[in-house]
């Protein structure tokens, strides 16, 4: 007895849910994810490599900082945008990570925060996938309080000199510009919070002082590169500095929206992961049947193919919040807590429904698993979005 797997979101209809033109952002999505990344990336992800050629491919699909307006971007709404971040992650996180860390992140930064000098100068090549950006925030004592900056920024003249270190920069060995999140040093005060705010700067990565060094020994997000950055009496013009970002507040709303891109993603590696154990559970025998036939088989897949639906329902509802300007961060805390813990529970799930062979490359789940501990971690781990909503529910920080 053999049956013929289904398409998992045919199931559902969720395509009666989106317009023409979200279906039309989906369906590019897919079939770049499908015919670029995923014939190439189980060998990219073995030997660690970034492919910089598919960047420019994100460029002219519109994927890069496709949800703001002007400046060479597509100006798409934030469920489009989701769904590409789903349909990219379905065939690598690393993928989906540099679309959020350029266009969430650095773009998003830029756009919001810029001076019309710095979006006109930066966002078009960025948006065309001629320029690479990275967002500097995360330093080495620990990503949860970006509060407990060290990295500093001192006025001497015309020119700001910064100091410091960063990690786990996505792509910086590879950017053109780092969004760059310092203290000021300023004891005139004329730069905010008694002259000691967190500001942002824009940083050509080829400023003597700057350096990046990609992290090696990653047995996660194998396919894209994070770095470590010193920062050496960087030098940057008075007009490096973001002028509309003081405090952390900045660099928090631009976390807002890679936060927001990381509950569809997640639900593209859980699909993923879902896909691979239905196929399998219907061709594989065992027991002289197919493994689906199992009623246990049957109540893992059932469970996956719930919190699958249920975590792309969430994304859609905080998309359609986004799109009205209601979403708030405890909201974005609830979907992005949920999304990845899921998707890993899923991918493990998928393993055990695939046994041994589960552990191989012949499939894409432990892939999968291994880049969502790296998604699990970032942009907030579990722990810092329990406490986001552990205050909004009680009123009391708990951190
Ligand atoms: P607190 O220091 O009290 O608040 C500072 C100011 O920020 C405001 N704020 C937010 N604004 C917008 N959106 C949010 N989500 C915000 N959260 C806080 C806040 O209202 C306050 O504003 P103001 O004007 O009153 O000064 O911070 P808090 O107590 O609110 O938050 C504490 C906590 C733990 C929630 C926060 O520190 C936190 O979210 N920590 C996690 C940080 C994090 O996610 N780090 C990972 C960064 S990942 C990354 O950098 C790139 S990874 C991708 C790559 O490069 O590859």
């Amino acid at each position: 007895m053999t049956a013929t797997a289904p398409r998992i979101d045919q199931v559902f209809d969720l395509d009666a849910l989106l317009t023409e033109d979200e279906r039309e952002w989906q369906q590019r999505a897919r079939t770049i994810a499908q015919e670029r990344i995923a014939p190439i990336i189980e060998d990219d992800f073995e030997n660690k490599h970034f492919r910089r050629e598919l960047v420019k491919v994100m460029g002219d699909a519109g994927f890069l900082g496709m949800h703001l307006k002007g400046y060479g971007c597509a100006g798409a709404g934030a469920v489009a945008y989701g769904l590409v971040c789903l349909e990219l992650e379905a065939a690598d996180s690393g993928w989906r990570t540099f679309v959020s860390v350029q266009g969430s992140l650095a773009m998003s930064a830029i756009h919001k925060y810029g001076s019309e000098e710095q979006k006109q100068r930066w966002l078009p090549g960025m948006a065309a996938g001629d320029l690479i950006g990275c967002f500097a925030l995360t330093e080495p004592q620990g990503g949860s309080d970006p509060a407990a900056m060290t990295t500093v920024a001192r006025r001497d003249g015309d020119e700001w000199v910064i100091d410091g270190a960063k990690r786990w920069i996505g792509l910086a060995s590879l950017a053109d510009v780092a969004v760059v999140w310092a203290r000021v040093d300023d004891p005139s005060g004329a730069y905010g919070e008694g002259g000691s705010a967190v500001r942002g700067f824009l940083v050509p990565t080829s400023t003597p002082g700057f350096t990046a060094t990609p992290i090696d020994g990653k047995l996660s997000m194998r396919a894209s590169v994070q770095c470590d950055l010193d920062f050496d009496g960087v030098r940057v013009p008075a007009e490096a500095m973001l002028p509309g970002a003081s405090g952390l507040s900045g660099p928090f709303g631009c976390l807002n929206e890679a936060r927001y891109g990381i509950v569809w993603g997640a639900m593209g590696a859980a699909r993923s992961c879902l896909e691979a154990a239905l196929e399998r559970s219907v061709t594989r025998e065992v027991f002289g049947k197919p493994i689906g036939a199992n009623q246990l088989t049957q109540a893992k897949l059932a469970d996956m193919f719930v919190e699958v639906e249920k975590g792309v329902l969430l994304a859609l509802h905080l998309g359609r919040l986004k799109e009205r300007g209601a979403l708030t961060p405890a909201q974005i805390s609830v979907g992005k807590l949920n999304s990845v813990r899921e998707a890993l529970e899923i991918a493990h799930q998928a393993r055990s429904i695939l046994a041994g062979d589960g552990i191989t490359n012949a499939f894409p789940v432990m892939r999968h698993a291994a880049n969502l501990e790296s998604v699990r971690t970032y942009e907030g781990t579990d722990e810092i979005h329990q406490l986001v909503l552990g205050r909004a529910l009680t009123g009391i920080a708990a951190f």
